[in-house]
């Protein structure tokens, strides 16, 4: 098993993006070498929506230049779409990496659920990247560990307890046979990664590619040490498009708008702080899976129902003098308001992972660094209430 002082070459794909870029500045700060690949399509959709991150993001040239000056560090930036094999190829094979990060996906929900066309470029952006990926590591090098982010959301909100593992035992119609863990989007985007599994389970078993398969709840967060400037701080979405649920309800406090819990907010997920997120990360990196293994793992750190967060948000904001209100809207998803939730999560720590910030501070943290990008935030009010409906 590889140690912590060895030092690794990473390629991370998606690296312009909100987990991408913070896992690129952990990395750099332990002395691991990184490159990075993005084709900015996250910039461009948030834009399209009218929305932009909380926090202003240099362009990708300027925040390389941050990271030297204020990490006294590299980092290769290639600008490309994955969806591009030729490009792919090319980056692979000069960044010689020992693991390649996978976050280069469509990653929203509603944004899959717009139409046909989001939700046909939703599944071939996301498709197509995967099965390049997985082809080009054959030709090039079939001994680099594939880490890919898929989500906790694959599983959906089963009412068993939800294993974390490849394959479980099933009896059906009175025969017993492995199959794989069961699994049921919430999107497109959610059936996007579903699909990705099944691709990447059946090309490790094909051609023994080394495979981590990330199942990840929502992140939230906007501190990691490493950020000890305005301009490396990672991007922050807050729009109903791109927000996620805990980021978003921050930044609702900070606008004083009521906070906006979808039907009756009985729906539970497993969180992460990004924080722990890259940390987790960074764990799995070094201590990857033998070679020709397919790994599934479960990273989250706590679980929530949406009612329990916005009142944790609550409490965060009136501790700082803000007044904040709580004001349940339609819920435009098709998806369980309340349910049964039980993750199973043992593979971190086995590994000596621990986590360390949870969201009862963080959303405290958080606030207080949004506070000053009020009037920034103000700009983008019109984008905050849900408009992107399941069902029209
Ligand atoms: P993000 O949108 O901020 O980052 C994704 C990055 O990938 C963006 O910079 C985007 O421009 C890039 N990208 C997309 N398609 C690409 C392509 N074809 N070629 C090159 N670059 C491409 O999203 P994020 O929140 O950082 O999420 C990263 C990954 O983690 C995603 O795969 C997402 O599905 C997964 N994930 C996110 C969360 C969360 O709460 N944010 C939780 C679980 C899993
Ligand atoms: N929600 C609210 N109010 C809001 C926003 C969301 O009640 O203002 C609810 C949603 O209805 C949902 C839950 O909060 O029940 C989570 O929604 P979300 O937008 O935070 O997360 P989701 O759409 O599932 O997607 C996000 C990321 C995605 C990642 C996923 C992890 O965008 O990339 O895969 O979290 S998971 O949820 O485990 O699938």
């Amino acid at each position: 098993m590889l140690t912590y002082e060895v030092l690794m070459r990473v390629l991370i794909l998606g690296i312009d993006g909100y987990i991408g870029w913070a896992l690129a500045l952990r990395l750099v700060s332990k002395n691991h070498e990184v490159y990075g690949m993005d084709n900015l399509s996250t910039r461009k959709a948030v834009e399209e929506i009218g929305s932009d991150s909380a926090f202003p993001l240099p362009a990708p040239e300027d925040r390389v230049n941050a990271v030297k000056e204020y990490l006294d560090a590299d980092i290769k930036f290639y600008k490309g779409d994955i969806t591009d094999k030729e490009k792919l190829r090319e980056v692979i094979k000069e960044s010689k990496p020992n693991v390649i990060v996978d976050f280069a996906e469509q990653r929203s929900a509603p944004y899959s659920m717009k139409d046909l066309d989001h939700a046909v470029y939703t599944i071939n952006n996301n498709l197509d990247g995967t099965l390049n990926l997985i082809y080009l590591v054959k030709e090039i090098d079939p001994s680099i560990h594939i880490l890919k982010m898929g989500t906790m959301g694959e599983y959906g909100t089963p009412n068993f307890d939800i294993p974390e593992s490849v394959f479980i035992e099933a009896i059906i119609n009175g025969k017993k046979d492995k199959i794989f863990t069961p699994r049921w989007g919430g999107s497109v985007y959610h059936f996007s990664k579903i699909f990705d599994s099944y691709l990447l389970a059946y090309y490790n078993q094909l051609y023994g590619l080394t495979i981590t398969d990330i199942m990840q709840g929502p992140v939230y967060g906007s501190r990691i040490p490493e950020i000890v400037n305005e301009s490396l701080r990672t991007r922050f979405d807050f729009d109903e498009v791109w927000g996620t649920v805990v980021n978003r309800f921050c930044v609702e406090a900070v606008l004083g708008l009521p906070l906006t819990p979808y039907g009756k907010g009985g729906q539970t997920r497993g969180f992460i702080s990004l924080e722990d997120s890259v940390e987790a990360l960074r764990t799995l990196i070094e201590h990857p899976p033998k070679q020709g293994e397919y790994r599934v793992v479960n990273q989250f750190m706590e679980i929530h129902s949406v009612n329990e967060i916005a009142q944790m948000v609550k409490e965060a904001g009136e501790e700082l003098g803000l007044h904040v209100e709580i004001k349940h809207v339609e819920n435009p998803r098709v998806e369980a308001e309340e349910h049964y939730y039980n993750p199973e999560r043992r593979i971190l720590e086995s590994l000596g992972f621990t986590p360390k910030r949870f969201m009862r501070e963080e959303v405290k943290n958080m606030i207080e660094d949004l506070l000053p990008y009020k009037e920034r935030l103000e700009r983008f009010k019109d984008v905050i209430m849900p408009k992107t409906k399941w069902r029209k």
